[in-house]
């Protein structure tokens, strides 16, 4: 049976948002801006949810099918070709922000979408059910909870002899009820190694593609979030991000004989995910450090707002899932629409304006993007080498 305690501070809360839309690029999202190291306490309500459950959480230990893409690419003629349909993967695009994503690219006519997903009976529907045009996507499997089915969906994607000018990192699981940790089939922590590790593994075998692109602008977008920033309010809500010496990670978040987080804590489902995010900022970072200057590849990363009605918060309890997004529309007033968001996140994959490398895109009130900073953490190069240096060990590129 399934027991839930949910606590609401009673404290009142107001934010103060800022006026203007010229949000500078050292102001952090809505203005609220927390001192890296501040011990501050909140005046906040703290809204703790607990779930107690004997459900038995299924282990991602499937093996991967994979379908090969139908593919119906004519290629250009070469003087012809920067003007073609640019090509696009996105992961997770069966649901929530990838799905809108998708359905802004596809609508604009100039893209082909390659949605990457677990379920792809799903996303055929959802394609469909949004009215994405039938010739502007193709259903690709991809299962990033096992890193034999990323090395076959690449393969699968490479023999296709499609294109790929932008790879969009976008799925993510979010597991803030679960009690104990759940893994993938190589046994990596389950959030850390979808979000992270899978999308890892799947940009550095798709590197070489990108390269290959002739297209007039190729982009990696990995999705990060605010609530992975301890420069931020939302970041400061516990559980908070922290990698720390990454020593879970060095051990391989196996949860025998290492930790399966990344600090080497106990485990904490809705702080693997965070931590997840962290490595996702991180990796962009670093992949913009390494490639971008040889490649010409723009590497950026964004928080799209908070989109309170998607399919992340599946595992929460429901009183959060009902109050979550009243809450966030008219207390933070950080609320996003899932329509909202996939267009936020469509501009960083194609507009012209959102070129630059090694950014970290946010959106204001008016939703006018600026260049937003991370934390001290999300930002560390040192950091940001490790966690690479590690992870390419534990997918088996080093
Ligand atoms: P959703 O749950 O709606 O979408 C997540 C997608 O990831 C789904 O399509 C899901 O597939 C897919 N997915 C999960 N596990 C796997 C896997 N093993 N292999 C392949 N695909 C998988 O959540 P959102 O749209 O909200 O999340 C999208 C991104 O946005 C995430 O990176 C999240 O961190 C980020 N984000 C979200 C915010 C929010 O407020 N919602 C705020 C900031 C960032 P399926 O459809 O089969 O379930
Ligand atoms: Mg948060 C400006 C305030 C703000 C913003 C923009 C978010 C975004 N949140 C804010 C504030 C608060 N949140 C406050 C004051 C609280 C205490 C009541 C609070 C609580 C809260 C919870 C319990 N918020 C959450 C949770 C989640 O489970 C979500 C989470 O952390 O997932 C990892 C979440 C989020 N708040 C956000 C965003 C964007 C999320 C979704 C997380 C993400 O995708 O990164």
């Amino acid at each position: 049976g399934t027991l839930h305690q949910i606590h609401i501070g009673s404290a009142a809360f107001a934010l103060q948002k800022e006026g203007g839309h010229s949000a500078s690029a050292n102001s952090a999202f809505l203005g609220v801006s927390v001192a890296e190291h501040g011990k501050r306490e909140f005046g906040f309500p703290v809204l703790r949810a607990k779930k107690v459950t004997s459900r038995n959480t299924n282990v991602a230990r499937l093996r991967a099918q994979t379908v090969a893409a139908p593919v119906e690419t004519k290629e250009a003629p070469a003087s012809k070709k920067t003007d073609r349909k640019g090509n696009v993967i996105i992961t997770g695009a069966s649901s929530g922000l990838g799905l809108a994503t998708a359905k802004a690219l596809g609508e604009s006519g100039e893209w082909h979408i390659i949605m990457a997903c677990r379920d792809f009976v799903k996303a055929e529907r959802m394609a469909r059910t949004v009215g994405i045009p039938k010739e502007n996507y193709t259903v690709m499997h991809l299962d990033l909870a096992s890193l034999e089915s990323v090395r076959q969906f690449a393969d699968n994607f490479k023999s296709s002899g499609r294109p790929l000018d932008v790879l969009v990192c976008n799925a993510a699981v979010y597991l803030p009820t679960a009690k104990v940790p759940t893994f993938t089939a190589e046994g990596f922590e389950l959030s850390v190694g979808t979000n992270h590790l899978g999308h890892f593994l799947l940009s550095r075998l798709l590197l070489e593609d990108l390269k290959k692109s002739d297209f007039k602008s190729k982009r990696v977008i990995i999705v990060g979030s605010i609530t992975g920033n301890t420069n931020t309010l939302a970041g400061n809500i516990p559980p908070k991000a922290n990698l720390g010496d990454l020593r879970g990670l060095s051990g391989r978040l196996n949860g025998v004989n290492s930790s399966p987080m990344i600090d080497g804590g106990e485990f904490d489902g809705a702080k693997a995910y965070k931590d997840s995010k962290v490595c996702n900022m991180l990796t962009m970072q670093e992949f913009h450090r390494q490639y971008h200057e040889e490649t010409g590849i723009t590497f950026a990363s964004l928080y799209p707002g908070c989109i309170a009605t998607t399919g992340l918060f599946r595992e929460h309890i429901p009183p959060f899932r009902l109050l979550f997004p009243p809450f966030q529309k008219y207390i933070t007033k950080g609320f996003v629409s899932e329509e909202e968001a996939g267009k936020r996140l469509a501009q960083v994959v194609s507009d012209t304006s959102l070129t630059k490398s090694g950014v970290y895109w946010s959106w204001n009130n008016d939703s006018a993007s600026f260049e937003n900073q991370l934390s001290e953490e999300a930002s560390d190069p040192e950091k940001a080498r490790k966690v690479w240096a590690i992870s390419e060990k534990l997918v088996g590129l080093a």
